[in-house]
């Protein structure tokens, strides 16, 4: 009754699997091939007119983007609640997971393709590349902005600048904690979670040295069995050979 079209390695596909194993809901692992443009196909398309990952299908119906999946995840699937009932603290959560998929989600794309995407195109000639960005439904512009060659050194500085700013704001808020809305896991805790294992595969683990609330917390996620089941072997970004 559930599945989830993805990719093993995208952030946005690993905060769904992350509520998947959190719920211990069964799913048929539907698992796309980016570099052969899987998710691009007129049959996906129908699916997600985006052409990005994830799509989870509940009865036959597509729902997609991964905050608004997670949502529906923990209205039709309670048991498990990932969200405050109490709506001020519901509010909270929200505002966390909008500051997160405006802020850090982003921030994190030029860092990781220019650490393990560009590779795809290297074999590309400008003609191919230029052909492959104007099939992106929703990333065109991105695609078109980054280039074969990968992102530059100011959009990279801005990057790491948003980045330090999340985690920050992280540490400030997890003084209070254990988690990021307060006493309980949440899906606020699930939106950054991908984002942080991403900036330690990518060498930006030592951001939080400083930040001790941040690092217990990171402990703390590690811990949680969902963690395993999401990031399964193949999961993690493992450097440009990958
Ligand atoms: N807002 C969407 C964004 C999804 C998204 O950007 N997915 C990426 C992987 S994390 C993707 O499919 N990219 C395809 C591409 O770059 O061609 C969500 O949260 O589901």
């Amino acid at each position: 009754m559930l599945e989830l079209y993805n990719f093993p390695q995208s952030t946005c596909s690993q905060k769904v699997r992350l509520v998947l194993a959190e719920k211990g809901l069964a799913f048929t692992d539907r698992r796309l091939n980016a570099a052969r443009g899987e998710h691009l196909t007129p049959e996906y398309l129908r699916l997600n007119p985006n052409g990005v990952v994830p799509t989870l299908i509940h009865d036959g119906d597509p729902i997609i983007d991964s905050s608004v999946i997670n949502e529906y995840l923990d209205e039709v699937f309670p048991a498990v609640p990932l969200r405050p009932a109490e709506p001020k603290a519901r509010a909270r959560m929200r505002a966390w997971r909008q500051y997160i998929d405006e802020v850090p989600t982003p921030a994190i794309r030029p860092p990781s393709f220019n650490f393990f995407i560009v590779q795809n195109y290297a074999g590309m000639s400008d003609g191919q590349f230029a052909a492959l960005a104007e099939r992106l439904p929703l990333r065109k512009h991105f695609y078109q902005r980054m280039g074969r060659g990968g992102f530059g050194e100011a959009d990279i500085a801005e990057a790491i600048e948003k980045l330090e700013a999340s985690l920050r704001r992280m540490e400030a808020a997890l003084a209070e904690g254990p988690w990021l809305n307060g006493g309980d896991y949440s899906l606020a805790d699930v939106s950054i979670t991908p984002t942080i294992v991403r900036m330690e595969d990518l060498g930006l683990a030592h951001r939080w040295d400083d930040k001790k609330h941040v690092a217990g917390w990171y402990e703390r996620v590690q811990m949680r069995p969902a963690f395993a089941a999401t990031y399964y072997p193949g999961a993690r970004v493992v450097g440009p050979t990958c």
